[in-house]
């Protein structure tokens, strides 16, 4: 008898179509890794309103998340793939956690900080409880690995620091405790303005980052206009972000070495470092836009995969509950 599969889990925001820095630094790894995996992969529409949203927008961008995994290449066979808000134990297991997660660990996490000091005068409260949301959803599932970017690395050590903190006091069948897989290269990938900062989906300046959905010609625009480094030379050092990371978006989408890849530009311009890497990301991304685009105009197929989906979840979801409320004499 063969044991069965480990569980991996992983979910991205909808808070505005994805990017290039989702897919190197998650989605490509979620469907490399997903043959040997029991997969559950979703959109996690309650963290995105931590952030104001649209209505009719996160409605659309929810779908298109879910849309764009299975363009990437999870198979919707296999994978269990669904919308957060589907599936209420998300939110009721949260507030368990939220009683045995202290206020200091929460105040560390720097994505708070990055966060809350653009947020104004008002904070919301999501915003500062926004882990124990994920952490409810990696534990709900008995979640063994959790492919991520770098910034989520510091979540999921929150999340198994709440995990091993119950499993002390109630024993240690509670909850399993998750590991977090991060890309060798590409963890993280850095905005095409601003080298020195994350690319990222809710950037206000959207020629930072490259999203999922753009033509071949909107792609090559925004690489030509990549912000480089002073000097001519192609290095790979830590005096040139922006070269840096071209270097690193083309070894991740191509598998070779950045060594190889400096080698073969000995003499050679920024301006063929940027056209070579706007081609290689245009072979990568255009087959996800077509894909996207195709699977959210079949409106039935992808209601069908969510609604089996969210299904399976709410099972698989509710049996965890249940065992937690048992433990903490809540039933
Ligand atoms: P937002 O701007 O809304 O915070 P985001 O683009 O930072 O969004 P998330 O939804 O927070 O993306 O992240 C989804 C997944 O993509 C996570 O696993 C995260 O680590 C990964 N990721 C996000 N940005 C990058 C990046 N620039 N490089 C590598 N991985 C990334
Ligand atoms: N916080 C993550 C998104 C997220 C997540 C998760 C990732 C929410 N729940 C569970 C992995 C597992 C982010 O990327 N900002």
């Amino acid at each position: 008898m063969t044991a069965p599969k480990k569980t991996m889990l992983s979910a991205v925001q909808p808070s505005n179509r994805l990017t290039l820095g989702n897919y190197i630094g998650a989605l490509r790894n979620w469907a490399q890794l997903q043959k040997d995996y029991d997969c559950v992969f979703f959109a996690v529409n309650l963290h995105a309103i931590t952030q104001r949203q649209d209505p009719k927008e996160l409605r659309e961008q929810t779908r298109r998340a879910v849309a764009t995994y299975i363009a990437a290449g999870i198979d919707p066979k296999e994978a269990t793939l669904f919308i957060q808000s589907e599936v209420p134990q998300h939110a009721e297991l949260a507030w368990v956690l939220n009683c045995y997660c202290y206020m200091g660990e929460l105040g560390r996490m720097t994505q708070f900080k990055d966060k809350s000091a653009k947020a104004g005068e008002n904070i919301p409260v999501g915003l500062f409880t926004y882990p124990v949301l994920m952490a409810s959803d990696i534990l709900l599932y008995d979640t063994d690995l959790v492919p991520v970017g770098a910034d989520q690395k510091q979540h999921i050590e929150l999340t198994r620091d709440i995990a091993i903190r119950m499993n002390n006091a109630y024993g240690a069948d509670t909850f399993r405790v998750p590991q977090p897989v991060i890309p060798q290269v590409g963890a993280r990938i850095m905005s095409l303005q601003d080298p020195t900062a994350k690319m990222s989906k809710s950037d206000p300046d959207p020629n930072g980052s490259v999203y999922l959905n753009e033509t071949d010609d909107q792609i090559r625009k925004k690489l030509k206009r990549a912000v480089t480094d002073s000097g001519s030379e192609i290095t790979d050092d830590e005096s040139k972000p922006g070269v840096r990371n071209l270097l690193t978006i083309q070894s991740a989408l191509t598998g070779k070495p950045v060594s190889e890849i400096v080698a073969s530009y000995a003499g050679k311009q920024y301006g063929h470092l940027k056209v070579d890497t706007a081609e290689i990301v245009v072979q990568s991304v255009s087959p996800i836009r077509a894909e996207a685009d195709r699977l959210m105009a079949e409106k039935s197929f992808l209601d069908q995969i969510l609604q089996t989906g969210a299904e399976k979840a709410r099972i698989r979801a509710a049996k965890t509950l249940k065992r937690v409320y048992e433990h903490l004499g809540l039933r």
